[in-house]
Parts: C-alpha cells; sequence; structure tokens
C-alpha cells in the first residue's frame, strides 16, 4: 500500500510539470515560415489600428520574432540592434528595408496589408542563420 502511495505522488508530481508546459507554449510558431527560424516568442499589438512596438535585432534572432496585427494597421517600430554586427530589417510584403549598425537604433513606420494574413520580415545578412520572423492577422498561415 505505502507502494502505491508513492506511485500516486511520483504521478502527480509528474502531472503538475506537464501542468508548467505552458511557458514554453509562448515559443510555439503562430504562423510557419520557409527555412530556419530563431524563435524568440510572440507580441500581440492587433487590439488598436496604431501601435508602438520596440524590436530587438541581436545575434541571430528577431525579438519578438512574431507579431500579431490587425489589417491596416500602422506600427511604428523601434528597432534596437543589441548584436555585434550590422543588421537589417527587411520585408516586401511590409515594404520596409532599413538597416543597422550594432548598438544603434532606429524608428520607422510600416503599414500591414490589409488583404493576407502572414508577412514575413527577415535580416538580409543572417535570413539563412534563422534571423526571420513574421507580423500576422491569424494564426496557422503560412508568412511569405
Ligand atoms: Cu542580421
Amino acid at each position: 500500500m505505502r507502494k502505491l502511495g508513492i506511485f500516486l505522488a511520483a504521478s502527480a508530481l509528474t502531472l503538475a510539470m506537464v501542468g508548467v508546459a505552458p511557458a514554453s507554449a509562448k515559443t510555439t510558431k503562430p504562423v510557419t515560415l520557409d527555412g530556419k527560424v530563431n524563435n524568440k516568442g510572440t507580441k500581440d499589438i492587433s487590439k488598436k489600428k496604431a501601435a508602438t512596438l520596440e524590436i530587438e535585432a541581436d545575434d541571430y534572432y528577431f525579438g519578438p520574432t512574431f507579431v500579431k496585427v490587425q489589417p491596416g494597421e500602422k506600427v511604428t517600430i523601434e528597432l534596437k540592434n543589441e548584436g555585434s554586427t550590422t543588421h537589417t530589417f527587411t520585408s516586401d510584403k511590409l515594404k520596409v528595408d532599413q538597416q543597422l549598425s550594432a548598438g544603434k537604433s532606429k524608428k520607422f513606420t510600416v503599414t500591414v496589408p490589409s488583404s493576407g494574413t502572414a508577412f514575413q520580415f527577415h535580416c538580409d545578412f543572417h535570413e539563412g542563420m534563422g534571423m526571420q520572423g513574421a507580423f500576422f492577422t491569424k494564426t496557422g498561415g503560412k508568412a511569405s
């Protein structure tokens, strides 16, 4: 009987640990992208028609990596290069191509297209190393 008690206690502990799992759920990808992605999480700024967003560009990722927005939203991006090399914030869909030296920061505005649901952005120099991300209006799609 004592052994069963220990078994049940161990099972309860295992369940409790599984219960903690949502911490990693934050880093699941809301939309898919071609190639490698260094995922540093998702931020939701979709509640307002205009928002300010701080994005960290580092070696070699963007944080946040995924940004939930609403169609047509005007987003003022404060890009900070916290890495040790030059990075860019580039996107055909968001019509932006900004280059930033290490340690610098820059502010610019992008407008989310009113059609489409996922818009990829990347660093021109390090996209192949996983330095990319996406703005999205709906989860489950594919950013291009
Ligand atoms: Cu880069």
